[in-house]
């Protein structure tokens, strides 16, 4: 494992991303990368601590053939926390912080990260206002964490076949796009793999997630969203967003961003279920596809 040099945010924390270079080499073989990233939104707390799972999965338990087929086929770049500066706040200052933590002209703090994206920037579901949660930056790219995940997913956008964005909560697995209540072109090869995902985590432990475009699952437009930049920008098929535990639908959703420690190991296994089975049911396509010429 190699924790990559860091990009600095705002207050010039260090942004650590994990990249897993454990695994059978294999140098006949151009492997598929998968993005991971969570703590976009500084609230969102399970899925950060469900990133750490994952990762701490595929390391501890790599002796399973199953983890050791999920390393040995994907690369894996993992950042858990997109947004330290609003992540560290939310614990010192104000738990339901969302945004990230620049300082705005109006002696207001913060962009929403989920909004600074340069692809239909402050089209639509964002405020203009500095000191609303839904404050898009004043221009795309605004804020250093967001260019520092643009650039880097740029430079690998050739290896990189699936993006996921870990947010919470509400049990839904979200395809693009979120700015328009429009469909892309591919949006029935989108769903059948979210609905893969879904099958995979509902018989860990029972957990209902629903599939859907963001728009159309969700009653609000957001524009500037990572989920929809992956795929519009980045040219990443298959880009989704996840909202994780509590369900909107069971009497757990009064934990909204709150979810009791318990959850953690529980959020976790439901999540690294539901990657497993979208890396296994993808890997022989996007294998191929990366290896076209060469064998
Ligand atoms: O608003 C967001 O960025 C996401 N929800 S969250 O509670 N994690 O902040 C969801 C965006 C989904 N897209 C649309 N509703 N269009
Ligand atoms: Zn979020």
């Amino acid at each position: 494992m190699a924790e990559d040099d860091g990009e600095f945010t705002y207050v010039s924390r260090e942004m650590l991303r994990v990249q897993l270079k454990i695994g059978t080499p294999n140098p006949q073989i151009n492997k598929p990368a998968i993005w991971i990233d969570a703590g976009l939104h500084a609230r969102e707390w399970i899925g950060i601590s469900s990133a750490l799972y994952f990762i701490n999965k595929l390391i501890s338990d790599y002796d399973q053939p199953e983890v050791k087929n999920l390393v040995d086929s994907y690369d894996w770049y993992i950042l858990p926390v997109v947004n330290p500066d609003g992540y560290e706040y939310s614990h010192t200052h104000d738990r339901m912080w969302r945004k990230t933590r620049s300082q705005q002209d109006n002696d207001c703090y913060g962009v929403d990260a989920n909004r600074n994206f340069n692809f239909h920037w402050n089209e639509a579901g964002t405020d203009p206002d500095p000191c609303h949660n839904t404050f898009a930056g004043k221009r795309a790219f605004s804020e250093p964490e967001t260019q520092a995940m643009s650039d880097f997913i740029l430079s690998k956008r050739r290896d990189i076949k699936i993006y996921i964005s870990l947010h919470s909560y509400g049990n839904l697995w979200l395809t693009p796009w979120g700015y328009t209540r429009n469909l892309p072109d591919d949006y029935d090869e989108l769903i059948r793999i979210a609905n893969i995902a879904a099958a995979a985590i509902l018989a860990v432990r029972g957990e209902e997630y629903l599939t859907g475009s963001a728009a159309g699952l969700l009653s609000y437009l957001a524009a500037g969203g990572s989920r929809d930049w992956a795929k519009g920008k980045a040219g990443i098929k298959y880009s989704y967003s996840v909202e994780l535990s509590p369900s909107i639908r069971t009497a757990d959703w009064s934990f909204r961003f709150e979810l009791p420690p318990r959850f953690i190991p529980l959020v976790g296994e439901d999540l690294y279920m539901g990657l497993k089975a979208v890396a296994e049911a993808l890997q022989e396509k996007l294998t191929l596809e990366m290896n076209v010429g060469c064998i």
